[in-house]
């Protein structure tokens, strides 16, 4: 597959690291943003929105300043390794993008992460999660799939010039259409090696 297909520009806005606010009503209350796109933004919101998933990473808590290797058929924080490894990355070992710990998609090798949510067919959702990259090792283009019921999308995070400490958070979105009663939701490392695309705050919320 070539790197150019379906990879998003890299432009998005950095995601401050500790956030606690959730996203929505962060952007209104930052004083960055003009009266007139906060009165738009709150406009826009929707009223009934709910979350239907919020998922960060942070547990089974993992020894400080270390990970763990969890194998195909392993669970973690609700989600099973559908292929390859994954390592849960615990605190101090780099700044996760909400809480403490975060994912790398490779462990030793390129992991897939899924689980099934229960869904309103017919009714529309955002997903939303936080994507950067293990610094650690090449290649520096890291790259995930993220599939939601009949929605596929390739995102790319560049770790050049990126660190532990300086990891980069990258909020993402994609929208899907529920279809059933369950919708299933993979994160696919498209990376090889051990030094994978790194992930946390996932969170889905149904929109009008
Ligand atoms: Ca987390």
């Amino acid at each position: 597959m070539s790197i150019s297909e379906n990879v998003p520009t890299l432009t998005t806005v950095e995601v401050p690291p500790s956030r606690h606010l959730r996203r929505r009503t962060a952007a209104v209350l930052t004083g960055a943003v003009s009266s007139t796109m906060a009165a738009l933004m709150v406009l826009a919101a929707p009223a009934q929105a709910a979350t239907v998933l919020s998922s960060s990473f942070e547990y089974p808590r993992v020894p400080g300043g270390s990970y763990e290797q969890l194998d195909h058929g392993d669970y973690v924080d609700g989600w099973r390794v559908d292929s390859g490894t994954v390592d849960l990355i615990g605190r101090n070992y780099w700044r996760a993008a909400d809480g403490r710990q975060s994912v790398d998609l490779n462990g030793t090798s390129a992991g897939a992460l899924t689980r099934r949510l229960r869904t309103d067919p017919r009714q529309r959702y955002e997903l939303q999660f936080s994507l950067a990259g293990n610094p650690q090792g090449g290649p520096a283009i890291k790259r995930v799939r993220v599939t939601v019921g009949d929605v596929s999308r390739v995102f790319g995070f560049d770790t050049s010039g990126r660190t532990v400490n300086r990891l980069g958070w990258v909020e993402h979105t994609l929208r899907f259409n529920a279809h059933a009663r369950n919708t299933e939701v993979t994160f696919e490392s498209l990376t090889r090696g051990s030094y994978g695309p790194a992930l946390d705050d996932i969170q889905v919320d149904s929109i009008h």
